[in-house]
């Protein structure tokens, strides 16, 4: 299951967790850099001095690398930038923004810099200011989306640049995998699965929101104010979505949408929460240790990848004697 992504990574498997704002954790982060992944915290709208305790904390938890993601609607960019530099975080990855111009400093530091793109003009763009590798999202991720999908976005992105892709948005288990590595990626990202996960620390209120979530139980709220963003059906994205119909601004739906994820995912206000989720959801049946999640998902994927690998030798030869 290597792929030279884990070369470039020095990691096991070709797995990253998503970076998700108040979930990510230092403990998440580091159950799954221990499990052979990547762990990613999750640096949202820390300040720096917050993100700094919390790569501590993931530096005692695990001697592995990790990486920090980097949100850029954040008003702490800066200050969240001069952390992960002093701190020498082995990996950032980015979201919501273009961090070009962060990234001749980051890789001086000896840091790779994988930002998440949504659009093949932006991955050409980063790829040619020296970005390590991109995470193409699709828009059935949870949280802040693009508009294209997996399917559709990975081999267009894959085409488009040289360097490795990893891919994001409805992946959950071993057939996800074998899909990307099918599609041309050399890993996936998978931040739903892991919210489910027993090392992951949302309020038990939010895990059991998305166990009881079926395959239409998401919605994308903030369309109209361009950023749209992917939630669990409730009271709040109901409410959301009203707004938007009756021609709110957007100074109005940002102020109902402020400390929502925050109330959802540390109080577990799963009705008047923002509780971010990926359409696959609705797939996950089960909470899972990190590395049994991890363990599995190689395994599953390998299995496939193997099966169809022998399903193509015999058609091969099915034909060899048709030809005869
Ligand atoms: O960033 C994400 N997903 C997120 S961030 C987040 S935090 C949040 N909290 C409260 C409300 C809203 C969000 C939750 N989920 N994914 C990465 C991602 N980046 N998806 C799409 C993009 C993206 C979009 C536009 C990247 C770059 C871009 O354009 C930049 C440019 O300059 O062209």
């Amino acid at each position: 299951m290597r792929t030279p992504l884990c070369d470039l990574l020095g990691i096991e498997y070709p797995i990253i967790q998503g970076g998700m704002a108040w979930v990510a954790t230092a403990e998440l982060a580091a159950a799954v850099s221990n499990a052979g992944g990547l762990g990613i915290i999750g640096a949202g709208n820390m300040t720096g001095e917050l993100l700094r305790a919390e790569i501590q904390k993931c530096k005692a938890l695990t001697s592995r690398p990790f990486g920090v993601n980097v949100y850029y609607l954040s008003p702490f960019v800066e200050e969240v930038m001069e952390t992960v530099i002093a701190e020498r975080v082995p990996v950032v990855t980015t979201g919501a923004g273009n961090p070009g111009k962060h990234i001749e400093r980051l890789h001086a530091n000896g840091t790779k810099v994988i930002p998440v793109v949504a659009s093949v003009a932006l991955a050409k763009r980063l790829e040619r200011v020296g970005a390590d590798a991109l995470i193409a999202e699709g828009m059935e991720c949870g949280g802040h989306i693009g508009e294209i999908t997996t399917m559709a976005l990975v081999p267009q992105i894959v085409t488009a640049v040289d360097i490795p892709v990893i891919a994001a948005g409805g992946i959950a288990d071993g057939r996800g995998l074998a899909a990307a590595l099918a599609l041309g990626a050399q890993g996936v990202q998978m931040g739903t699965r892991f919210v489910l996960s027993e090392e992951c620390t949302v309020h038990p209120r939010y895990k059991e929101a998305l166990l009881k979530a079926r395959d239409r139980s998401t919605v994308v709220t903030g369309a109209s104010t361009g950023h749209p963003v992917r939630v669990l059906e409730n009271k709040l994205a109901r409410e959301f979505l009203q707004r938007e119909r009756e021609g709110a601004s957007k100074e109005e739906l940002e102020k109902l949408g402020t400390g929502r994820l925050r109330a959802a995912v540390r109080d577990g206000d799963v009705e008047y929460g923002s509780v971010m989720a990926g359409q696959i959801a609705g797939f996950i049946q089960d909470v899972l240790p990190v590395r049994e999640i991890i363990i599995r998902t190689v395994r599953e994927a390998d299995d496939i990848l193997a099966a169809l690998g022998r399903k193509a030798a015999q058609s091969r030869r099915d034909v060899g004697i048709l030809e005869v």
